[in-house]
């Protein structure tokens, strides 16, 4: 990764851009037009500093990633019961010493932290923790954030923010600072999947909405979804669905999204962010690493985009057996975006596949990845992992290309570059330019 990353992104600082590549250059010029392309991360569990506790970063949040607990309970006698009374530093302790130290970190999320560690030339060895706590201390969250977005190759991230989360909530309220490399998302879990727990949360912000979402309740999401893209500047409203998601039907979720969710999309110019398939609290004494997943019945989105041809879907699936079809859906309908291979889907076996899968089915007409990153420096080990497993399988398209008969050139392949990680994100979202 180049160091100027931001600064030399743009496709007419690159030489000899019209110059078609011989076989042997195409590799080394995909490699180097991803590494400096700076990427747009348009799902992230991240914040802007400015929303203090939520913005989580350092080594004791990247060793207790939900993502590591649910592999220390596979290695480890300790009882979830027990570890979730453990202090934040005692946890990353005990994942440290049983993922890194008795077992080699050869998992994709465990290797992650060692790129972390890396990437700052800290050692990764037996001692690495406490010299990790050193510097992590010594950082400013101000300049770190920048800093850790260019050594990613990220020019910005897109949040997940929650109106009904008692502890986001009242940040909003008060004016968080924006910040200009983080955008917001508005998103809707609570609203669609748990409205019977949810409403009166609504309610106690001052929306007239009962329990069974009838009388003025539909109405007043719509104000109470205007009020907060208002208020939060979202680039896509979002929501997470189970496989056994079902459109259109008679449930709350259906007539919510039917008639308050996609109604407010369709006025406010907002994408919705459908990421289908997950299967919650499977196992709910290891918490937030106890959903799974389950293939899912795509007719439901093809429902929506057949009939909401003016609302535009942004999609991603959980089930390895549903990324075929979700491609084809994309083929018929042009309002759907396919976009990033998502959580249990992010491993290079699987990312490699999805994403052939997809430019041979669609070209660049898609968003190949996001990184879900939950703690700061994750998107700098996420980013690598994308770019590492991609250039190989974009430089194979070129190479397949220029075989058949059509010269390729570093303009060509910068320009789809361009487009699959950010363009696409910025005519979706709106976002400006150099977003
Ligand atoms: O990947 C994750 O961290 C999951 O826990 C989920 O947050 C998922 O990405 C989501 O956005 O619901
Ligand atoms: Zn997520």
């Amino acid at each position: 990764m180049t160091t100027d990353l931001l600064k030399s992104s743009s496709p007419s600082s690159i030489s000899a851009d019209g110059v078609p590549l011989a076989a042997p250059q195409i590799f080394s010029a995909v490699r180097e037009i991803l590494s400096s392309t700076p990427f747009i991360d348009i799902h992230t569990h991240l914040f802007a500093p400015s929303f203090a506790d939520l913005s989580l970063w350092g080594i004791d949040e990247l060793l207790t990633y939900h993502y590591l607990e649910a592999e220390l309970f596979r290695s480890s006698d300790v009882t979830p019961e027990h570890y979730w009374t453990l202090s934040k530093s005692q946890q990353a302790d005990l994942i440290c010493r049983t993922l890194f130290v008795e077992n080699s970190p050869i998992s994709e999320a465990t290797r992650g932290v060692i790129a972390v560690l890396h990437a700052f030339q800290l050692p990764t060895g037996d001692s690495a923790l406490a010299e990790a706590r050193t510097f992590f201390k010594q950082q400013n969250l101000e300049s770190h954030v920048p800093r850790v977005l260019q050594m990613a190759g990220l020019s910005s991230v897109i949040m997940t923010n929650d109106p009904l989360d008692p502890a986001e909530a009242p940040l909003w309220l008060n004016g968080a600072a924006s910040h200009h490399q983080f955008h917001a998302v508005l998103r809707l879990d609570r609203i669609l999947n748990t409205w019977q727990q949810h409403w009166q949360a609504l309610a106690t912000q001052g929306y007239a909405v009962d329990a069974h979402a009838s009388g003025k309740s539909i109405s007043e999401v719509r104000r109470f979804l205007a009020d907060w893209a208002k208020r939060m500047r979202p680039v896509y409203m979002a929501c997470s669905l189970p496989d056994t998601f079902e459109f259109p039907s008679d449930s709350l979720n259906g007539l919510l999204l039917r008639d308050a969710v996609l109604p407010s999309c369709h006025e406010l110019k907002l994408p919705l962010s459908l990421m289908i398939g997950v299967r919650k609290q499977v196992n709910p004494r290891i918490r937030l690493a106890g959903d799974a997943v389950g293939r899912a019945n795509l007719i439901a989105l093809e429902n929506l985009c057949r009939d909401f041809p003016s609302n535009r879907f942004l999609a991603s699936v959980l089930s390895r057996e549903n990324q075929h079809e979700l491609c084809v859906l994309a083929r018929k309908f042009n309002n759907l975006m396919p976009f990033g291979c998502w959580w249990f889907m992010n491993n290079p076996s699987i990312v490699e596949e999805i994403t052939r899968e997809r430019i041979e089915m669609l070209g660049a007409s898609f968003i190949p990845q996001h990184s879900d990153a939950r703690v700061l420096e994750q998107v700098i080990y996420k980013w690598a992992n994308t770019r590492r497993t991609l250039a190989p399988i974009l430089a194979e398209n070129y190479r397949l290309l220029s075989e058949d008969g059509r010269p390729v050139t570093r303009g060509d392949i910068q320009r789809d570059i361009t487009r699959l990680f950010r363009s696409n994100a910025e005519s979706w979202m709106n976002l400006g330019p150099r977003a």
